[in-house]
C-alpha cells in the first residue's frame, strides 16, 4: 500500500437500542372477609392454577399478607387484575389484586 492510498473503514454499525418493555408483578393481597374457597377459584378462573396451585398461593397470601401470582407484560397484568377484581366484585367481596412494576 502506499502512503497516499485511502483506506476506507467500513461503516459502524447503527446500534438501535430498544429498552426492553418493563415486567408487572400481580399481587395478590390477603383480607379478613373473603373466603379461601373464592379466592382459590379466582386464581383458578383467571390465572389458569390447578387447585392445588391456587390453594397454596392463597395460603400464601393468607399467611403472609400478599403474595406474588404472576409476572408479565403490562397489559396483561392490568388486565388479570380488572378480572379478578371484578369477579369479587361481583360477589361483593373486598379480594384485591394489584399490578406494579418490578424493579
Ligand atoms: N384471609 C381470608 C380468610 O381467612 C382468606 C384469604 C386468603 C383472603 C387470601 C384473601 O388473598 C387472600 N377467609
Amino acid at each position: 500500500m502506499r502512503d497516499n492510498d485511502t483506506v476506507l473503514k467500513p461503516k459502524k454499525q447503527t446500534e438501535l437500542k430498544l429498552d426492553k418493555p418493563k415486567l408487572y408483578k400481580v399481587i395478590l393481597h390477603n383480607d379478613d372477609y373473603t373466603p379461601r374457597e373464592f379466592v382459590t377459584l379466582v386464581l383458578k378462573v383467571v390465572f389458569r392454577m390447578s387447585e392445588e396451585t391456587g390453594y397454596r398461593f392463597m395460603m400464601t397470601a393468607h399467611k403472609l399478607g400478599s403474595c406474588v401470582i404472576v409476572v408479565c407484560a403490562k397489559d396483561i397484568a392490568e388486565t388479570k387484575v380488572t378480572e379478578a377484581m371484578d369477579l369479587a366484585k361481583s360477589r361483593d367481596f373486598p379480594l384485591m389484586f394489584t399490578a406494579e412494576p418490578e424493579e
